[in-house]
């Protein structure tokens, strides 16, 4: 048996307060991190600036402002912030502006004015000498979007002294839609299950309900749609809607509204109506008199989304009557309360033979201008289904009397799910700085949804969110900055990539610069990489059946032909891709000049987009020099060994970041790493099976063949 030796208390006391296990960092807290400022000089700066905090206002949203910026300037500037109800020098004054003090109001008026119902000021003032910080805003709302903002300036390092500041939201609408069903699983989730818990509601509010409110409003987001737009006609019921109104509640103090997405025979489901046809009377009542029950419940409920006629989901053709009767019928009844419609053109019929690409444009530019004032109708980013790449929706240029909403996928359905690093600002920035050319050059899609372009009063766009019950939220650490970048670009467009993720990068893991620059490299180079390795040169669709994990652009002889892979890459012995020119569907004719000829032509379309547009032949010459398959192969390889880069590369920063981030990411990363792989051994052996061709020498050949990855199944993967 050993012997213990009695050791003297005083070592036990030192083990104790050197050796304190640092709390891992589990993600939870998101980009909200409110840790100490590490840099000297700047601490300094804003300790010098923050003295003291003058609160005004009396209400929940005054509640949760002061409840914020009590954790975050003690955590930040590490001492307590004293309240004051006096300017004193160095105060930070917080108010809306009937509530601020009438000298300072005064001065700030005509600032004020500019910032809408939505929109803030943070302002730098000398009032009676003493120098304060304004943070003030018309409506409420836009005073707790000032202080997150301001705390966002904290976080990131910027320079207090002198500010003047008016932001505006450019985008009046900014939702998240999730997918979330009634039993708690989420379509195409990634993340855990539904953050609803819809059996405790509405008595059991979930602390994780708080902060995902703040989450939200941090980033602008003003709206959330709860439901999956495969929509339960049951969350219309009185015991529903009790829990949703719950939700209602706990949001509306940060500015969040709660919109449902609803079931269009739910009249029949839930109503005990024969039809749910919107040209029949008695659905005309019910309709109205649901919605007059939500209000009831909910006066400030935002609206429905409604997947109508696609995909299976019931709609107004079931009785001959177009998605405008339908959209109209609910914004009739939405209209005296100040509800909205969401009407998505997510529609493609299973028994066309046209093009999947060119059918929501068929369908819905006929209606353009029939749609009721408080219609919008919501459209995916590109023309098929939140692929890697798509070029941008030809209806974002050919709509110009209705007000189209923005549809991106935070979750990565296509991407990788929760395990791939995907920075997908690049792939929001890429679409909505897109050009339309619907009313000559500059008519980018950000100006056509944020309304500008055709004058519109309102306008949207929406996120698929991409949260669940993972601690962190989102599954993988960075698909955090996902959300945060569809938020911040919701709230101005006009932002650059870059911006976003140094934003996010100083919020959520560091503020070191070469670590900065490091993870930034990484982020912004992610989704090109993906797309490399899934999709290269304008391939989409070639995705695992059903659960859309992996590749298999082997798929073919299914339900639907546009549900298979073979359909979209057209793959045969003279060459790949989908020929969308006059001399095939001819879906270019759908874009507005000279975007149409652009894409028409083999020479001038982008090698991003070329098998989108066109079938090229294996031996077809690229602009540089190699045969399409070669310069095919060369995109999967590089796209895989792309990722082994980054993989090496977050490596370096072992021991730079808090350990439990690094080794979360670092697993990720060796899944992605082994995936990316296998997306391109599998695309590349099958499509040689057409091609006939070599891969190039210098490439390493695939270890497995064919048939391993055909023979590869997922039973519960998840969908
Ligand atoms: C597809 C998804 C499916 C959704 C559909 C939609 O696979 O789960 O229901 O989009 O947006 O991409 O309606």
């Amino acid at each position: 048996m050993m012997k213990m030796t009695k050791r003297p208390p005083f070592v036990f006391l030192f083990i104790l307060l050197f050796h304190q296990p640092t709390v891992a960092d589990d993600g939870y807290r998101l980009w909200l991190k409110y840790d100490r400022i590490e840099h000297d000089q700047i601490l300094e700066s804003y300790r010098r600036n923050i003295e003291k905090q003058f609160i005004l206002g009396n209400t929940a949203t005054t509640k949760i402002i002061k409840d914020e910026l009590s954790a975050a300037l003690p955590g930040l500037l590490g001492r307590q912030i004293g309240e004051t109800d006096e300017i004193r020098d160095n105060t930070l004054l917080v108010a809306s502006a009937v509530d601020l003090l009438p000298m300072v109001a005064e001065r700030l008026r005509s600032l004020i004015e500019r910032t809408g119902d939505e929109g803030f000021l943070i302002k730098t003032l000398r009032v009676e000498q003493k120098k304060i910080i304004v943070i003030t805003a018309n409506e409420e709302r836009g005073v707790l979007y000032g202080v997150f903002a301001f705390l966002r300036l904290l976080q990131t390092g910027q320079e207090i002294d002198s500010l003047e500041i008016i932001s505006i939201p450019r985008i009046k609408l900014r939702l998240l839609n999730h997918w979330d069903n009634l039993d708690r699983t989420v379509e195409r989730g990634y993340a855990g299950f539904s953050l609803w818990d819809w059996h405790k509601l509405p008595d059991y509010i979930h602390p994780y309900y708080i902060d995902y409110a703040r989450a939200n409003a941090s980033i602008g987001i003003n709206g959330t749609v709860l439901n999956n737009v495969n929509a339960n006609a049951l969350i219309l019921t009185p015991l529903y809607l009790e829990k949703v109104a719950a939700l209602a509640d706990v949001f509306r103090p940060f500015g969040i509204r709660v919109y449902l997405s609803i079931r269009f025979s739910a009249p029949m489901e839930i109503g005990g109506l024969q039809v749910s046809d919107p040209l029949n009377p008695a659905v005309q009542v019910w309709w109205r008199e649901k919605v007059k029950e939500i209000y009831n419940n909910i006066p400030d409920f935002g609206g429905f989304l409604v997947k109508a006629n696609s995909e299976g989901q019931p709609g107004p053709q079931d009785y001959g009557r177009s998605h405008a009767d339908g959209a109209n019928m609910l914004a009739a009844a939405l209209e005296p309360y100040g509800g909205v419609v969401m009407w998505r053109a997510f529609v493609y019929k299973a028994s066309a033979k046209e093009d999947r690409a060119k059918q929501a444009y068929n369908e819905f530019v006929p209606l353009d201008g029939a749609f009721r004032k408080n219609v919008l109708v919501q459209v995916k980013n590109g023309p098929i289904d939140f692929q890697p790449r798509e070029p941008f929706h030809p209806l974002f240029g050919a709509m110009l009397g209705t007000p189209l909403m923005m549809e991106f996928q935070i979750t990565q359905e296509y991407l990788g799910f929760s395990t791939h690093l995907v920075y997908l600002g690049t792939l929001f920035e890429e679409a909505l700085r897109s050009d339309t050319y619907a009313m000559g050059a500059g008519s980018s899609v950000a100006s056509v949804i944020d309304g500008s372009l055709h004058g519109h009063d309102i306008s949207g766009i929406a996120g698929v969110a991409n949260t669940g019950t993972d601690r962190n939220w989102t599954g993988h650490i960075f698909a955090q900055a996902n959300w945060y970048a569809f938020g911040r670009l919701a709230w101005d467009h006009g932002l650059t990539s870059t911006e976003i993720v140094e934003e996010w990068i100083k919020m959520t893991l560091s503020r070191i610069t070469h670590v900065l620059e490091k993870i930034k490299t990484i982020m912004l180079s992610s989704r090109e990489i993906t797309v490399n390795y899934m999709t290269p040169l304008g391939l989409h669709h070639i995705m695992g059946w059903e659960n859309h994990y992996g590749p298999a652009p082997w798929i073919k002889d299914k339900v639907r032909e546009d549900w298979t892979s073979v359909y979209y890459h057209r793959a045969d012995e003279r060459g790949i891709g989908f020929d969308r020119s006059a001399t095939g569907s001819d879906a270019v004719s759908q874009y507005a000049e000279p975007v149409r000829n652009r894409f028409a032509s083999v020479d001038s379309c982008p090698d991003a987009l070329l098998l989108w547009f066109h079938h090229l032949n294996w031996n077809d010459r690229m602009k540089s020099g190699e045969i399409l398959w070669d310069a095919l192969c060369r995109r999967y390889y590089d796209g895989a060994r792309s990722v082994t880069r980054m993989r090496k590369e977050w490596d370096t920063l072992r021991g730079e970041l808090d350990a439990k981030i690094f080794t979360h990411v670092e697993r990720m990363l060796a899944i992605q790493e082994k995936e990316a792989v296998w997306w391109r051994n599998a695309c590349v052996l099958y499509f040689q099976t057409f091609s006939g061709l070599p891969i190039p020498d210098d490439l390493p050949k695939p270890d497995k063949s064919l048939q391993y990855y055909q023979d590869l199944s997922f039973p519960f993967a998840p969908k």
